[in-house]
């Protein structure tokens, strides 16, 4: 079980949502290290764990919100308000 945290300190990853697509899809981090979702669609959209351990809530457009991983492990997500779009953080060592 991941124990997702508001990110400070190092710059983290960033994924971008465009045209419905997470992208990257997938991205790897180290444990501690963070992801930062920025939406760049008029439609809102969130990045929500399938296990609803973290969720960046509704992120409007130009809206983000970045978490911090601090447990390794894989972390699938989906949009909640489309969730045919998927993606996947991996958390490493
Ligand atoms: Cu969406």
């Amino acid at each position: 079980m991941g124990s997702a945290l508001p990110a400070s300190g190092s710059s983290p990853v960033v994924v971008d949502i465009r045209a419905f697509v997470f992208e990257p899809a997938e991205v790897t981090i180290r444990a501690g290290e963070s992801v930062r979702w920025i939406n760049h669609d008029f439609a809102p959209h969130t990045a929500t764990d399938d296990e609803v351990n973290w969720d960046t809530e509704e992120l409007e457009k130009g809206g983000q919100a970045t978490i911090r991983f601090d447990t390794p492990g894989t972390y699938p997500y989906f949009c909640a308000y489309h969730p045919h779009m998927r993606g996947s953080v991996v958390v490493t060592t």
